[in-house]
């Protein structure tokens, strides 16, 4: 009885222990980060988790690399107001207020020809030949929003949350894709480039759990009072499996030893036994 009441301890510590937690757009906030090599991969796969609110009445950016100075953007995952086409995510495609993950791959089949494929929670629906790739730019990388007026200040915002959104430097298989959508990362996984859990709750930070990555900010700038564009914390997150966190970890090691003296009083006792006999 005493070992499933602590199994059953310990197991409550892993599904409990790591805050769950997300961003909240309300169609006039972003988050961005600023440009850094690590935000320029040439073959990448980049995913996140959305829940969207309502239908969009325009685009609706989920996550964006501008480029240039017209409307083009190196990377992009949109929520459509059609059905869907060129590689957004379509009316037609989302369940409002279900989460949704979405993944886009770029691989390169020629000179200047990127194949890219979209996914939506684990299955390709999309394909297109994007033939030349948009270059890179210093332009931050946007969540939530466009930013085609390249003011900084974004444009098609996105109604809903995000969460859990990683940017990897290969492209992945939709077997690949399927096997880490539904868990948290350590941030130190092969190929792993930018990954933001979005959990932090509070301040300007999203904190880039890779450790040569890139923090991002809440809206405009990183005033401590905020500014009129700051996404909001919330507690709710994707549904995923979270990583225990290392004061869980050390409460599992405590109770992984409560369990092995245990079974070495157990041992002590049939040889006791044995002796006796
Ligand atoms: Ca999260
Ligand atoms: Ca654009
Ligand atoms: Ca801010």
């Amino acid at each position: 009885m005493r070992r499933r009441l602590l199994t059953g301890l310990i197991a409550a510590l892993i599904s409990t222990s790591a805050h769950a937690g997300a961003l909240r757009f309300d169609g006039g906030e972003f988050a961005k980060i600023p440009d850094t090599v690590a935000l320029r991969p040439s073959e990448f796969t980049i995913e996140l988790w959305f829940k969207a609110y309502s239908t969009p009445g325009s685009w609706n950016h989920l996550m964006t690399k501008p480029t240039g100075t017209g409307v083009s953007d190196s990377f992009w995952m949109a929520f459509s107001p059609n059905t869907r086409m060129a590689l957004e995510v379509g009316v037609d495609d989302v369940e409002l207020n279900r989460w949704h993950h979405v993944a886009l791959t770029a691989t390169t089949t020629g000179p200047g020809v990127s194949y890219r494929e979209l996914f939506l929670d684990g299955i390709q629906i999309d394909f297109w030949e994007y033939n030349p790739p948009w270059p890179y730019d210093d332009s931050p990388v946007f969540l939530g929003a466009d930013d085609n007026n390249h003011d900084g200040i974004g444009g098609l915002r996105f109604v809903g949350l995000i969460d859990e959104v990683r940017i990897w430097g290969q492209p992945r298989t939709a077997a690949e894709i399927q096997a880490t959508k539904d868990s948290e990362l350590y941030g130190t996984e092969a190929g792993l480039l930018a990954y933001w859990r979005l959990n932090e709750g509070q301040g300007q930070i999203m904190h880039d759990a890779v450790a040569t990555g890139s923090d991002g900010l809440l809206g405009y700038d990183d005033l401590p009072a905020g500014d009129q564009w700051d996404p909001a914390w919330v507690t709710e997150g994707a549904p995923i499996t979270p990583i225990p966190e290392p004061a869980t970890m050390g409460l599992l090691a405590l109770g992984g030893l409560a369990l092995l003296k245990r079974k070495q009083r157990q041992w002590h006792g049939v040889s006791l036994i044995i002796r006796k006999c």
